[in-house]
């Protein structure tokens, strides 16, 4: 596990939220805006197949799919959630205070997906990594290479963090396949530094 954790630049951290603090973020998060996002793909417009809110310090914004989502002010958990990500220095690069932005997805059952695709929109600053949080139901996170033919999987656990770092970002798709045996919601918290 170890070994393939390093090979696609990953690090695994279960258990990284209490269990008393998983239902009041679940809660907070259920009360944000969140919204399906119309994604423009080779000419056709398609609903997401999950619901999303972008949060972060005032003044961040994140493009995608030609659509521009300003952040949403920090709700008092996520915001705890984002001082305690950025007072350690998770990546080894000798700097705190990563992140000022979380990309919010919820997923309501096993139907919701999210495709291939790579976190490395331009504004997105890729040297710092990201730092992934999952609540709710173990879903598997599909990794492919983009230079050679590999596939890995890897199960995100309730209460989980996965660190991916920039060399990820950059080398590796990633995707959350759909699971029709799974009846329970999901909730992910992609904490990002977005450079506005
Ligand atoms: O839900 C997940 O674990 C993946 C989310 C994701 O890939 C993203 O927000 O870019």
């Amino acid at each position: 596990m170890e070994n393939k954790l390093t090979k696609l630049g990953l690090k695994y951290i279960d258990n990284f939220i209490p269990a008393k603090k998983k239902a009041p973020i679940m809660k907070e998060v259920m009360e944000l805006p969140l919204k399906k996002e119309s994604i423009t793909l080779f000419g056709k417009t398609h609903l997401s197949p999950r619901l999303s809110c972008f949060m972060g310090d005032k003044g961040t914004s994140y493009q995608y799919s030609k659509n521009i989502f300003l952040a949403h002010p920090w709700s008092p958990l996520l915001l705890d959630l984002k001082k305690r990500l950025n007072s350690t220095d998770l990546f080894g690069l000798d700097a705190l205070n990563h992140f000022n932005s979380v990309l919010i997805n919820f997923y309501a059952d096993g139907h919701d997906y999210m495709g291939w695709h790579q976190d490395n929109e331009p504004e997105i600053d890729t040297s710092h990594g990201i730092a992934s949080i999952s609540l709710g139901a173990d879903r598997e996170i599909k990794f492919k290479n983009k230079n050679e033919n590999i596939i890995e999987n890897l199960l995100l656990k309730d209460g989980s963090l996965l660190l991916m770092n920039g060399y990820n970002i950059l080398n590796w798709k990633h995707a959350l396949p759909k699971r029709l045996k799974v009846k329970e919601p999901r909730i992910n918290l992609t904490f990002r530094k977005i450079n506005s």
